[in-house]
């Protein structure tokens, strides 16, 4: 008998009856930053957002950091005392662009500010630079503490181009397993990290110039247009 529960148990979303939900709140989130974005593509002529993905984690993956961080396995953990359930990952082709990404998200009618982390002031020691917030969104939707409507926890990751091609490239040194030279690819991430980091700065100055030489704050940049990728469960 407890075995089969426990097989049934495995068979289940981690999520429970919340499940449904999430692409709903994915897709208010996403839906939320398309206006601010296209607002100001309109008015401004810049692109904030180069590109984004979007995803509900994993039932295999939320299960695992329920452990890793030593919740019981269940909706309660991934829904409430996890935050990254539904993740959004913005990518700009500057520095200021993150930042202003940030305070526009900030100032989104619905949603409620929970904890922010600047790891692009205060890189990580591997070099790890993102921007991250925590936000809660108001749902017309019921949610595990039984509030109804309920609230919904969300991750957004912004940062820049060159910051993403790291983490994506220090990511995969995370779950490879027997990388012989350990100690000289994580210090050579972390020079890349640093020489990336000025690249951005100096990107950024540039860019300044050449609106400065426009005789504008921001110009209107010739632009391939939005390129969202793909959103989906990973
Ligand atoms: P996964 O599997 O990618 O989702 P906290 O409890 O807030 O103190 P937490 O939850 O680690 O700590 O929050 P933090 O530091 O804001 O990190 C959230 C996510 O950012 C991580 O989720 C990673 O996706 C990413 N991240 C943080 N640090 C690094 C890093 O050094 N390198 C890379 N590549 N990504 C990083 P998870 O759940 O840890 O991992």
């Amino acid at each position: 008998m407890v075995k089969l529960s426990n097989m049934e148990d495995e068979k289940t979303s981690i999520y429970g009856e919340f499940d449904p939900y999430l692409q709903k709140v994915l897709d208010t989130l996403t839906g939320k930053i398309l206006i601010y974005y296209n607002r100001i593509r309109k008015e401004e002529g810049i692109d904030l957002i180069e590109h984004f993905s979007a995803r509900i984690k994993s039932d295999e993956s939320m299960r695992e950091k329920c452990v890793r961080k030593g919740l019981p396995v269940n909706a309660h953990s991934a829904l409430k005392e996890l935050t990254d359930s539904v993740g959004i990952r913005l990518i700009s082709g500057f520095i200021d662009d993150v930042y202003r990404n940030v305070e526009e998200i900030r100032k989104i009618p619905d949603i409620r500010i929970v904890k922010e982390k600047d790891y692009i002031r205060h890189a990580k020691e591997n070099g790890y630079r993102s921007y991250h917030m925590i936000v809660a969104l108001k749902t017309p939707f019921p949610d595990v503490d039984g509030n109804n409507p309920g609230e919904y926890f969300a991750e957004i990751q912004l940062r820049t181009i060159a910051m993403d091609s790291w983490a994506a490239l220090e990511h995969k040194l995370k779950y490879k397993k027997n990388i012989s030279n350990t100690k000289l690819i994580v210090a050579e991430l972390k020079r890349c990290a640093d020489e990336m980091a000025s690249t951005d700065m100096s990107m950024q100055t540039i860019r300044d110039l050449i609106f400065e030489n426009e005789g504008r704050e921001f110009g209107i940049r010739s632009t391939e247009g939005y390129n969202e990728t793909a959103s989906g469960r990973g």
